[in-house]
């Protein structure tokens, strides 16, 4: 290590991205890349726990990749790469999956929803965090910038990193969360209780693709309450909470004091679209630009599997050596 922070973060090529995805991680990715050693990977191994189709899954895989270019990851700051480039970690993932208890896996939020919504649930979606934690634990990551859902995934990471080094001496570093103050969790803006989401297919959902008119529609529409009272107070409105918040984040202010400037909902919707259509035009122009050029993505995504590979083989190799397995070839 350089003396330099690693950090690491991952995004699933599940469809398109939304404003919670940008607010809650993507901006956060962006400007770790400037003082920090950043790693940031599409993780399309862990799409594959909800079996997804083929030729979507390749799309998918390479506009996420055009989208993290979009937003301002610059490869020649960070590495970007696709997780199954690199197969390091579909096998230290089995070595996680050992550590982790099951008792540690059934408590998990995230499981527990994503096994409500469907109708097979496949044993992969409940390893998840066991290949999340390899992804991370690979890098040697110090910060892992995440929204705030993925905080007990982050959480159990740092919990299976203490249980191996305990067991087999010193070998990972143990990662801390970074979550955002503002933009943590953005709501569904027609569901103020879920959050925001590319797979629930909500009209309340916010695309950074979507053109500008349809994102100020969806501002209009969203569902407030039936009081006249601009506040900040998730607990009892939802759903200004959730505009505020939004604001708030896109214009890199708090939440309260975006509040004290409103008294009616219309205003603070009508800003809160141009706000968000402000941060995301730049995104979509640069989305189509890239888009026309596949060849540039392939390439940027080969050069950053190599350096990945580079660096999860030496730590895969730690923990292959102090877990007991013998070596691949004889040295
Ligand atoms: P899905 O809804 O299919 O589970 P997702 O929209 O949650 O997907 P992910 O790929 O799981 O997207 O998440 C990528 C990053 O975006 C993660 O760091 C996650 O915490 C963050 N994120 C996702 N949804 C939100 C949200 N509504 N608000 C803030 N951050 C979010
Ligand atoms: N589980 C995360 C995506 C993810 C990730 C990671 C995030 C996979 N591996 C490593 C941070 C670090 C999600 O659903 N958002």
């Amino acid at each position: 290590m350089t003396g330099v922070a690693r950090v690491f973060s991952g995004i699933q090529p599940s469809g398109g991205m939304h404003l919670g995805n940008l607010l809650g991680a993507l901006r956060n990715w962006v400007a770790y890349q400037h003082e920090h050693d950043a790693v940031y990977c599409v993780v399309d191994l862990h799409a594959l726990t909800t079996a997804p189709d083929p030729d979507e899954l390749r799309d998918n895989t390479l506009a996420a990749a055009a989208m993290l270019l979009s937003v301002g990851i610059d490869p020649d700051r960070s590495t970007l790469f696709v997780q199954s480039s690199v197969s390091e970690h579909a096998e230290l993932a089995w070595m996680m999956e050992c550590t982790v208890g099951f008792g540690e896996l059934r408590r998990m939020t995230q499981f527990k929803d994503k096994s409500d919504r469907s109708e097979f649930v496949s044993a992969g979606l409940f390893t998840y965090p066991a290949l999340q934690a390899s992804d991370i634990l690979l890098y040697d990551t110090d910060l892992v910038p995440v929204g705030d859902d993925q905080r007990q995934h982050i959480e159990l990471c740092r919990d299976i990193a203490e249980r191996f080094n305990r067991r087999y001496g010193d070998t990972f570093t143990v990662p801390a969360h970074v979550i955002p103050t503002a933009g943590a969790r953005v709501m569904d803006l027609q569901n103020p209780a879920d959050k925001m989401s590319k797979s629930l297919e909500s009209a309340g959902t916010v695309g950074v693709l979507e053109e500008s008119e349809s994102v100020t529609r969806k501002f209009k529409r969203a569902v407030t309450d039936s009081e006249n009272e601009v506040r900040y107070d998730p607990g009892t409105k939802p759903g200004v909470s959730n505009l505020l918040g939004i604001l708030a984040s896109a214009t890199g202010r708090t939440p309260e004091s975006v509040a004290d400037d409103y008294a009616q909902y219309g205003p603070l919707k009508a800003d809160t679209a141009d706000a968000v259509n402000e941060l995301l035009s730049p995104i979509r122009e640069r989305y189509a630009e890239l888009s026309s050029d596949p060849g540039e993505i392939a390439r940027v995504l080969a050069t950053g599997a190599d350096k990945a590979r580079t660096v999860a083989a030496a730590t895969l190799e730690r923990a292959r050596t102090n877990a007991g397995l013998i070596p691949r070839s004889p040295a």
